[in-house]
C-alpha cells in the first residue's frame, strides 16, 4: 500500500464496537407456530439479513461472528420456524453471523453428526468465524439473554427444553454426566482440538453422546447457561422415516475413547452436491455416503 491509502485508514479508536451486552435484549420469548407463515414473510420481516442467511449489525462492529449450522432432511415446515425467530434473535444480540443448512441428499439414514463435520468446513471455507453453532432444527430459543457466543469450553446450551420439563435431569446425572444434545457451541479450535464429531453414527441417538465424551477426551469441560435462559421450545413431531434408532449406539459409544482420535474432522469424506445462496441461509446439499 502506499502512503495516502494507509492515511485513510481508520485509526483504532474510531472503530465502534458494538457494547458488550446488547441494549435490543428483550429477555423471554413468546414462542408460538402462526399457521400459513411464509419464507417470503419471514425475509420481508428481517430486510437487513444479505444473501446466504449474513447479518452484520448495521451501526456497530459486532464482537463476535458465529455460524449455525443447522442439519437437516424433509423439516421445511421446522425450519420455517426456527428462521422465523433466529433471525431477529440473533440480531438483537448484535452479532455478525450466518445460518448454514446442511441437507442430507438421498434416502439412507440420517447421519447428524457428520453433516456437522461437513458444515463445520464449508463454513470455515467462507469466513473466520469464531463461534459455530451446532443447532436442531427444531428447537426454538426461549430467551435471548442465551447469547449465541461461545464460551473459553464447549457450551451445552439447549439445558433446558419443554419436553423435559425445563428440566435437565440428563446434564447432570450419570452416564449423561456429558449431555450435550440439541444445540452446543464450539470455537474452531475447541472443534478441532476434540477431533470434530464422529461420522459412524446413522440413525437416532447416542452422537451427542458420544460428542460429549469426546470433550472431556479432549481435555475440555462443558459450560452452560442458567436453566432460566437456557430454554428451548421443541416442535413436536414423529421419529422420522430415514432415521430410525441405531441399534449400534450402545456399542459405539463404549468405544468412544479407542476411535476419537480416528474418526472424524480428520477422516470426513463427502462429496458436496450443491451450495445455494438463499435469501435466509446458506444451503449445503451434501452426499454423505452410507454406512460401509
Ligand atoms: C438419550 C440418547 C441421546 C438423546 C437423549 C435425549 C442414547 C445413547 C444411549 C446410551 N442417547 O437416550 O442421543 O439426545 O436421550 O433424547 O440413546
Amino acid at each position: 500500500a502506499n502512503l495516502s491509502q494507509l492515511v485513510l485508514l481508520p485509526k483504532k479508536e474510531d472503530m465502534h464496537y458494538c457494547p458488550k451486552r446488547s441494549p435490543l435484549l428483550s429477555g423471554p420469548i413468546h414462542v408460538s407456530f402462526p399457521s400459513g407463515l411464509t419464507l417470503a414473510q419471514v425475509e420481508r420481516k428481517n430486510p437487513l439479513v444479505v444473501r446466504g442467511g449474513r447479518y452484520r449489525p448495521p451501526d456497530c462492529e459486532a464482537r463476535h461472528r458465529t455460524a449455525v449450522i443447522i442439519p437437516h432432511r424433509n423439516r421445511e415446515q421446522h425450519l420455517k420456524y426456527l428462521l422465523y425467530y433466529l433471525h431477529p434473535f440473533l440480531q438483537r444480540q448484535q452479532l455478525s453471523y450466518g445460518i448454514y443448512v446442511i441437507h442430507q441428499a438421498g434416502n439412507y439414514t440420517f447421519n447428524r453428526a457428520k453433516l456437522m463435520n461437513v458444515g463445520f468446513r464449508e463454513a470455515m471455507r467462507e469466513e473466520d468465524w469464531d463461534c459455530l453453532f451446532f443447532h436442531d432444527v427444531d428447537l426454538i430459543p426461549e430467551d435471548d439473554r442465551n447469547t449465541y457466543t461461545c464460551d473459553r469450553n464447549p457450551k451445552h446450551a439447549a439445558i433446558a427444553m419443554d419436553k423435559f420439563g425445563y428440566k435437565c435431569t440428563l446434564c447432570f446425572r450419570l452416564p449423561y454426566k456429558a449431555y450435550f444434545g440439541g444445540v452446543s457451541a464450539l470455537s474452531p479450535l475447541h472443534y478441532l482440538k476434540m477431533n470434530g464429531f464422529p461420522n459412524n453414527y446413522w440413525g437416532w441417538g447416542g452422537e451427542d453422546d458420544d460428542i460429549g465424551i469426546r470433550v472431556s477426551l479432549a481435555g475440555m469441560s462443558i459450560s452452560r447457561p442458567s436453566l432460566r435462559v437456557g430454554r428451548y421450545k421443541m416442535i413436536k413431531h414423529k421419529l422420522d422415516e430415514g432415521n430410525e434408532v441405531n441399534p449400534k449406539r450402545f456399542s459405539l459409544l463404549a468405544k468412544t475413547q479407542q476411535t476419537w482420535k480416528l474418526d472424524g474432522m480428520n477422516s470426513v469424506v463427502y462429496e458436496l452436491l450443491s451450495r445455494e445462496y438463499l435469501p435466509l441461509y446458506t444451503n449445503i446439499t451434501v452426499n454423505v455416503g452410507t454406512l460401509d
